[in-house]
């Protein structure tokens, strides 16, 4: 009987080899890989497309602006980039600027900053949530051209760790 049960060394052995976590869960790597939120530096700017001022350069345009026109009351402008992707925790520290002279506005949910001509505007957000947020220029004659969106990306989505200053193959 001895003979046909493992000793109880050999037991403890055993639980010890069914208990070892499969490789690549181990807590130790798992707190490796978690994302550390970062501030971020985003230089949006708003550019003029299709606007009054260009009516002599595209002669199209003066039809389109005309009463029933297409672009009867309204002008087409763009922030560039348009799509902005960060981490959730990130702060955002949107630098937006505005070289011509007509005003924007800069509204993402929980957040509305007004974008004067010919200025450079700051605003600070926290993407607290993963997520897809449009942001966009709520003034009517420019809206809703003058759109684009905020990609938060789940912690999860992201390579690990901070990145190293400069450091080639760094998480954006
Ligand atoms: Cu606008």
């Amino acid at each position: 009987m001895r003979a046909l049960l493992p000793a109880l060394p050999e037991l403890a052995a055993l639980a010890g080899l069914l208990l070892l976590p499969a490789p690549g869960c181990a807590p130790r790597r798992e707190a490796a890989r978690r994302y550390v939120p970062r501030s971020r530096e985003v230089t949006l700017t708003a550019v003029p497309l299709l606007v009054h001022e260009q009516q002599g350069q595209f002669p199209f345009l003066r039809a389109d602006f005309a009463r029933g026109g297409l672009l009867e009351g309204r002008e087409v402008y763009a922030f560039v980039p348009s799509t902005v992707t960060v981490v959730e925790g990130d702060t955002v520290r949107f630098r937006i600027l505005n070289p011509e002279d007509d005003a924007h506005m800069f509204v993402l949910p929980g957040l509305a900053v007004p974008v004067p001509g010919q200025r450079e505007t700051r605003a600070t957000y926290v993407a607290a949530r993963a997520g897809i947020y449009p942001f966009v220029c709520n003034m009517p004659a420019h809206a809703p051209m003058m759109a684009g969106e905020l990609v938060v990306l789940a912690p999860g989505a992201v390579a690990p760790g901070p990145a190293p200053p400069g450091g080639a193959g760094a998480p954006r």
